[in-house]
């Protein structure tokens, strides 16, 4: 029986009086669809590598076999994943209010659940591309059955380059498009409205800029996060619990309205 996380009063009164509500969501929101959250993705083979060091294009230029071969086994892994009761949650909230989902995941379990995903800040786990002429890789890369240290890249069809994922590594930029669509969902927020900010570490920017943002715009902006994050000082609200266990409650509440 999950535990009941408690819910304060102002966070459903925010949330029931808001017309918009844009939610960021961060690695926290698949946790309990067993996804391992970014900086605790490290395990088995990659438990000695920062995840941060690995997640760089400078990691894929010096060794790309055993980038790869993270990121396959990271693909194998969400194939077999299933949304979460916190991302069904989302989805249902969009049926009570108008609802905004930017998130910094490269996993599709918003989607898988429901919900349109106003941006994929940083790219996508499943969108292939080659990391030579960028063109993008169509075909089903071959996956291992269990973790291997190092694993070919698949070749690109179109000039034999290196076929990397389609996730936005540190140093590079973010998709403008996803930017764009981010700060015109902010900018739409007016004070009553709600940035819902959902298990994220709030160290990685630009997305760890956004709450901030939504805060500038007059926003009631509540955390979702067992743990404290980078973000939680700035917040309204605080509810210290996961997303799994939070979320469904908090749009239960907000649905008998
Ligand atoms: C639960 C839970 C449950 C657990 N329920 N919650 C300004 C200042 C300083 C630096 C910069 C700056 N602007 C740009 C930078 C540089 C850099 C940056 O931010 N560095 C900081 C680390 C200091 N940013 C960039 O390089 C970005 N590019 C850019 O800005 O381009 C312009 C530019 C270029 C060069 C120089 C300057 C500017 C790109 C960032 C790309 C991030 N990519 C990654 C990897 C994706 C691929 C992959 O996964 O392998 O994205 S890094 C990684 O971090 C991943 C995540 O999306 C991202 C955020 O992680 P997140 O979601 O917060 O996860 P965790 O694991 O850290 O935290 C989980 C949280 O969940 C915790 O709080 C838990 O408590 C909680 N939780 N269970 C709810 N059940």
């Amino acid at each position: 029986m999950p535990e009941t996380v408690p819910l304060p009063d102002e966070v459903i009164a925010a949330v029931r009086g808001a017309r918009r509500v844009l939610v960021l969501t961060g690695a926290g929101m698949s946790a309990e669809s067993g996804i391992a959250t970014f900086r605790d993705a490290q395990t088995g083979l990659w438990e000695t590598f920062d995840p941060s060091q690995l997640a760089t294009h400078e990691a894929w230029v010096d060794d790309a076999a055993f980038v790869w071969a993270w990121y396959a086994w990271r693909i194998r892994l969400l194939g077999d994943a299933e949304p979460n009761a916190g991302h069904r949650a989302l989805a249902d909230l969009a049926a009570h209010r108008e609802v905004s989902v930017v998130t910094q995941n490269i996993d599709d379990l918003h989607e898988r659940a429901g919900s349109r995903v106003t941006a994929h800040l940083h790219g996508s786990l499943l969108e292939l591309r080659c990391a030579d002429c960028h063109e993008p890789y169509a075909d089903q890369p071959a996956l291992p059955d269990a973790p291997v240290e190092r694993l070919s890249p698949e070749s690109c069809p179109a000039c034999g380059g290196e076929v990397r994922p389609g996730v936005v590594w540190f140093g590079e930029m973010l998709p403008q498009e996803a930017v764009q669509a981010t700060e015109d969902a902010i900018e739409a927020l007016e004070p009553g409205d709600v940035c819902l900010v959902v298990g994220t570490s709030g160290i990685v920017y630009p997305a760890a800029g956004y709450p901030a943002m939504a805060l500038a715009q007059g926003a009631t902006v509540i955390e979702v996060n067992p743990d404290e994050s980078g973000v939680s000082d700035m917040c309204h609200h605080v509810v210290r619990g996961t997303a799994a266990h939070v979320l469904p409650a908090l749009v239960a509440a907000v649905a008998q309205s």
